[in-house]
Parts: structure tokens; sequence; C-alpha cells
């Protein structure tokens, strides 16, 4: 099986150099033909709006996002029963009896109103296209091309007709909040412009505009009805050298060698009049010619973007940095975090819903963000767990009775924090936590006390609610009844989920209650709170290894339903947590990775590649990255028909395609690169460069990646020597390690200092 899948790995490494697509060591994706099905298109995006050209030589489909556009609405999930079973179901589990737990939760402990399937949780929809015919010609095309520079966020198309050039660039901009295209061709021609949506959209043309609305439907519409949700507006305003006119639904231009089109689109989430907002935006952004349209994009972008530079001996380096391409385009100017598609969803059918999901996908989505020298990429999710608090403190108040805030699994635009329709993954209570220590992650790197004060009250109100909710076990305060996402062990020879303090949940419990207690210190405040944090903590349960030398999953070592099931949940102590950090215990944690096996989904495998750079085995970890390569169909490679992996324009595949893996992939070689999470005996930072660099990797380097202490680190070695910079904005003393050397650094504000290995 390995050597199989490394041949197929090998393949789309072999044909980075030479055929197609080509993932190139100039930071570019390239094609030479246009995408025969969406995942070959090549994703654009602001963080609010995205395009994904698909280079069509006579009909160009551009797939338009707007990171808001979600049908469903808010309802009250509260199910009046759940608090009177809460301690039957856990007398249930300090019992043994798990089945008949499980059985109470499927009955009395979900929320009311069908959760993910209720019309009203809705869906993350896509905006729809905008849609160019151009009038085709009887000569033949020559030279096609088309790719995408990940450095300047710049797609563009060229290609020869007859004697003849044509190019077409397409943007997503930053400052200026549109979708830019420009065509051009040496000679005049003739093309239409429309835009379109599958359904819930009415098109219409006005002068030299398409303007396309529509109100989705919020699930709580009578049978007959109109749409009561969501409204939007999506306008394409179409200018140039060419004769333009309005058809009924669309634009026609007449007799053009250069033609501009700028999209905007808004919707009633962030704006009571989007239409106002639509208008206010092209106004402004048409006053401008395309060609500064297009430097200011590339300067907003390259702003964020060149403060990283990777360069390794293979694609692995485009693959971090097509991440960080991927994360500055779905964050810089959102409101909202990255979805399971993040902004590149082409349908209203979302796999999913298109949501957040609480137990690995939105947290993996922000892994690069810090490391990656992107600090602000985490922001819109900090505003987003901000916004679930209320809702989370009802959730806290009538599933457990108890203070604080908490989300379970599922999670939407419209404040759903309940557990969902099933107990077996739905009901797993630290959610809201796992991904409130995002925020610490933030100021652990950022050193931002501002910020720390800022998510102090939410970081603090996730631990009063798993503190309060915990409950005696065996003499140990326990979680419960949860589950350990998303697998199920064999009790009485069936299969059950639910249970009381799986591995996950204490090492999260553990994780953000010694959060609350370093940012209590740091603030100076709630002193009191955070100490009894930590005696709560020192009643919680230590991690156990099983006899067979692997980590347990559960408090018991049940027979787990599928060994090499995706989750590997119970290491979240080894990544992104820290609490597996003796020889024992990643000895065991190395026993479990082997047991889970190198398979998996997408998002799995790009996990693998970080637990593997945490334990230090840079091989395994490139592996891994091989195996997250791996194409998923049959676009000029060979198919291996797991249906994991990688689309050809490097989207993850799940499948289908989703986000987290490209995300969690990236951070991961980074990861290998560089880490910091670690302290010395006597409480100094381990700033840890090339922890787990693969043999295939002996010579490179990489600069502007960033350590936990605000640090920024390059390094450049070759055959076992090498350089390596690191620069503080503060003083402070830091333990440097690479390899065998080690040393005690001072570094001085502001100033450059560099270390020879
Ligand atoms: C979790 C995972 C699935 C999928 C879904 C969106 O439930 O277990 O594999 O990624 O999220």
């Amino acid at each position: 099986m390995r050597t199989r899948t490394i041949a197929i790995a090998a393949c789309i490494l072999v044909a980075a150099a030479c055929s197609r697509p080509c993932f190139n060591d100039t930071l570019k994706l390239t094609f030479d033909q246009p995408a025969r099905i969406w995942e070959e298109t090549l994703p654009l995006g602001n963080g609010r709006i995205g395009a994904m050209p698909d280079g069509g030589i006579w009909k160009e489909h551009i797939v338009l996002n707007e990171e808001s556009l979600w049908s469903g609405s808010e309802w009250d999930p509260a199910n009046p029963e759940a608090l009177q079973w809460l301690p039957v179901i856990r007398e249930k589990l300090a019992e043994g009896d798990n089945l008949t737990a499980q059985k109470l939760m499927y009955e009395h402990f979900v929320c009311a109103g069908g959760g993910g399937e209720n019309p009203q949780y809705g869906k993350y929809q896509t905006l729809g296209a905008l849609e160019i015919s151009h009038h085709p010609i009887d000569k033949p095309v020559t030279g096609y091309h088309r790719e995408l520079s990940l450095r300047n966020a710049l797609a563009n198309t060229t290609f020869k007709l007859g004697n003849g050039t044509v190019e077409r660039e397409y943007l997503a901009s930053i400052p200026d909040d549109v979708i830019a295209v420009r065509l051009r061709s040496s000679e005049r021609n003739a093309l239409s412009v429309k835009l379109s949506r599958p359904e819930n959209a009415s098109v219409r043309a006005e002068g030299n505009t398409v303007i396309m609305e529509g109100t989705l439907p919020s699930g709580k519409e009578e049978p007959g009805q109109p749409n009561s949700g969501m409204h939007y507006v999506c306008k394409a305003l179409v200018y140039g050298n060419g004769h333009i006119v309005a058809d009924a639904d669309s634009i026609s231009v007449d007799d053009a060698s250069q033609t501009i089109i700028l999209v905007a689109s808004a919707t009633s989430f962030n704006h009571s009049d989007p239409e106002a907002a639509v208008d206010s935006t092209l106004a402004l952004a048409s006053k401008k010619p395309f060609e500064s349209i297009k430097s200011r994009s590339q300067s907003a972008h390259r702003a964020l973007f060149d403060r990283v530079e990777i360069n390794l001996p293979d694609s692995a380096a485009l693959y971090a940095q097509y991440g960080r391409y991927l994360l500055i385009g779905s964050t810089t100017r959102a409101t909202l975090p990255p979805n399971l598609q993040g902004i590149w969803a082409d349908g209203c059918e979302t796999p999913w819903n298109g949501d957040y999901h609480l137990n690995i996908n939105v947290e993996m989505n922000h892994w690069p963000a810090q490391v990656g020298n992107l600090p602000d990429a985490d922001l819109p999710f900090t505003s987003y767990i901000e916004g679930m608090v209320t809702s989370g403190e009802r959730t806290a108040r009538d599933f457990y009775g108890i203070p604080g805030w908490t989300a379970n699994v599922l999670a939407n635009v419209w404040n759903f924090t309940a557990p969902s329709e099933n107990p077996s993954w739905g009901a797993s209570l630290t959610g809201g936590a796992w991904a409130a220590l995002q925020m610490w992650e933030h100021y652990q790197f950022t050193q931002d006390k501002d910020y720390l004060r800022r998510v102090y009250p939410t970081l603090r109100g996730a631990a009063e609610f798993l503190q309060a909710s915990l409950f005696e076990m065996d003499g140990k305060l326990v979680t419960g009844p949860s589950n350990s996402p998303e697998n199920s062990f064999i009790i009485d020879g069936q299969r059950c989920a639910t249970c009381a303090g799986p591995t996950m949940d204490t090492q999260i419990c553990k994780e953000i209650f010694g959060a609350v207690k370093q940012a209590s210190d740091i603030l100076g405040e709630d002193g009191e709170f955070a100490e009894s944090l930590m005696l709560t903590a020192s009643r919680m349960p230590e991690m156990k290894i099983a006899e067979g030398g692997y980590l347990q999953e559960w408090m018991e070592d049940y027979e787990e339903a599928e060994i090499q099931h995706r989750h590997v949940s119970h290491l979240f102590g080894l990544h992104p947590g820290t609490s597996i950090n003796t020889p024992e215990l990643i000895e065991a944690a190395k026993k479990t990775l082997e047991r889970r096996g190198d398979s998996g989904t997408g998002w799995s495998r790009a996990w693998k590649i970080n637990f593997w750079a945490r334990v230090g085995d840079g091989n395994h970890a490139y592996f891994m990255f091989k195996q997250l390569l791996a194409p998923v169909c049959d676009c000029g490679f060979h198919y291996d028909g797991e249906g994991a992996g990688s689309y050809p324009n490097l989207f993850c595949a799940h499948s289908p395609f989703q986000i987290d893996g490209n995300f969690g992939g990236s951070a991961g070689i980074m990861e290998m690169l560089l880490q910091s999470h670690r302290t010395s005996e006597d409480g100094l930072r381990i700033v840890d460069v090339l922890p787990a660099i693969p043999d295939c990797w002996p010579e490179a380097s990489f600069s502007g990646l960033k350590a936990r202490g605000n640090i920024t680190v390059g390094c450049s070695w070759s055959y076992g020597n090498g350089e390596i910079t690191l620069q503080s904005p503060i003083a402070q003393t830091v333990i440097v390690k690479c390899g065998e050397f080690e040393q005690k650094v001072d570094l001085t504000a502001g100033k450059s200092t560099k270390l020879y290995f």
C-alpha cells in the first residue's frame, strides 16, 4: 500500500516539473488548457468575495462567492427535557452502561428542531457565476496558457488566435473590494456578459451593468410564501473601448479590444441596504484605471504574502505558500472565518452545509495563521467566537444548567451552539473551548496584551463552562456525556460513541484551564478563579498508555470500532495541544499514529503531517505530505481511487473539496521547519529550528516564519551546517535548538541575531 502511494505521489512531483498542471517554484499554478472540472479552476479572494475563473476560450465561467451568503435563520434549539435527563445519563456512564446512556442521549439530549437538517440551520451557498461569452472566431487557438500567481494574487489566461493575441486577467482586490476582469485582444471582437445563479435569483441589465439579486429561504416560510431570508445583490459593471448595449439580462459588447468587468456584491448579513453598498463600491472602484486597481490589489496582497519565503527542493514550498495564499484570500477583508470551503464553494447544496465544524475543521483552517506570519488572519475567527458566546451561554444553561458558554460540533452564522441531532458525533462539549484556544495561540505568538484583555472573558467563559460541567467518576473529574470525535468503541458487542472523559476532552480542559491561568497572571486579574482551575485540573485523569503501548482514546482501553479512524482526537495533546510532552507520551503517540495508519480524509492526512513533525520524524511527516498530494481525479494522472488527496488546482480533497486540509498541510510543512511550543525547565521559550526535516531537504532555506514570543525566524542550511536569524521586537531570552545545536540567546529589541550551526 505504502509503496504504491509513494509511486503516485512521486508522479505528481515529477509532473511538477513538466506536464499539466504544473506547480513550479515561481509560486504559480499553471495549466495548458481551460478547466474541465471546477476543481481545475483558480481561486481568487479578498477575504469577503471570491472568484474562480475557468479560463474557457469562448465561454468563460467564473464562480463567484460572498462570505456571508447563507440560507436559514436563527431558532431556539433548547430541548426542555435535556437538563432533567443529564444526571440520569451521567449515572449510566458511571455505571459503565454506555449503551443505555447513548440511547437516552438520542431520546432526550438532542437539540430541538433537527440540528443541521433543519432548513433554518441553513447552508452556505455560492453567489453565482459571471459568464462571459466571446463571439467565436474561426481561427486556430494556439499557445494556450493559464496561471495563478500566488505572489501577485493574479490569474490570467493567454493564447494566440490565428496571428492575434488574447489576454485575460482576473483579480479579487483587497483595497477596492471588487472582482476585476480585464479582457484584451489584439483584434476587435464581440462578447457578452451576464450573471447567473442556479436558484433564487433575478437578473436584469441596465445601462452597462448586469444586476442579479435575490432572497434565500430562511427556513421559516409557510408553503407558498416568498423567501424571507438573506437578501443579496451582485452587480457586474462593464466598460471598455467597445460598443456597449444592455439586453434583457446581459450586456453585449461589440468591436472591442479591451473590456473591463468589475463585480461587487453584498448581503443583508452585514448591510441594511446591500444595493447601496454595491453601488458605492462600484462607483469608487470604476474611477480608477484598471492598472491602478491591479497594482493596488497586488501591493495589498504582497504586503502580507511576501513576509515569508520558503525555498525547498520540491513542491512542499508551493503547498505551504498556497495555504498562506488561501488564508489571505479568505480572511483579509472578511467578517467571518473561512468555512469548510473557505469562500470557494460551487453550488447551493454545499457539502456539510458549508458550515463550521468545531471538532477539528474550522480550527485547522487557522493553523497556518500565526507561524505563517499572518497574525490578523484569525481575527474574523476571534469575532466569530465572541459572537457565539451569548448563544453558547444559553446552551450551557438550557442543556447543562451551568454558567459559562459552550458550543458543540456544528456551528453556522445563525448562532447554533447546541448539541446536534446525532449524539454519536454531535455532542462533544469541548468544541467552543477548542475554538477559543486559537485566541490563546494568537496571544502567544503576537504578545498583544490588548488582544488578550479583549478575549479574556471569552476564554474564561469557555473554561468556566467546562469546569462546572465536570462530574466525578472513579474519583476523577471528567466531562460527559461526550464522545471522542467521531470514533466509536465496542461495548457488549455493540458500537457506541457516548462516553465520559474521552482523552481529548481532558486534554482540552487542561489546555484551556492552563491558558486562562497564564492569561490571568499576565493581566493581573481574576487570580482566584484561575487558581481554582488549576485545582480542578489536578483532579482530572492523567493520560493512559494501553498495554499495546499506544495512547488510550477513552478512559477504558475499549476496542475501537475503527482502528484507522480519520480523527485522531486523543492526539490533540500532541498537536495543536502541548500536553503530550514526555518521552513516554511521545513514544505512545508514535505507536498511536502507526496504529491509526497513514491514510484518511484530506484533513486527516494534513493533521498527520503536523503530528509527525511534532514527534520529530521529518521523513514520516514528508511521507504524509505526499499522501496529501495524492491526485484524486483522472486529470492526466493515475487515480488511485481512495478519494482523498489533492485536486488539480491543489484544493484538498476530503473528498469532496474541503479547505481544512490545505490549511493543515500548509501548517504542517511550516511545523517541520519551526516549532516553538516547548519551554525549558526554567521557563524559557524553546525555539526549535528544523525540528523535523526529511532527508530529501539537505539544503534549503526559509525566512519570515514566526515563533511564539513574536520572534521572526529564518534559516538557511546545507548538509548539516547553517545559519539561523532571529528578530524580536522586545528583549527576551530564548533557547534555540537545531539538531545537536543548542544555545541560550539574549535577543535585543529590534535587532537581528545570527547563529551558526
Ligand atoms: C467532521 C469530519 C468529517 C468532515 C466533516 C465536515 O465531521 O469527521 O470527515 O470533515 O467534519
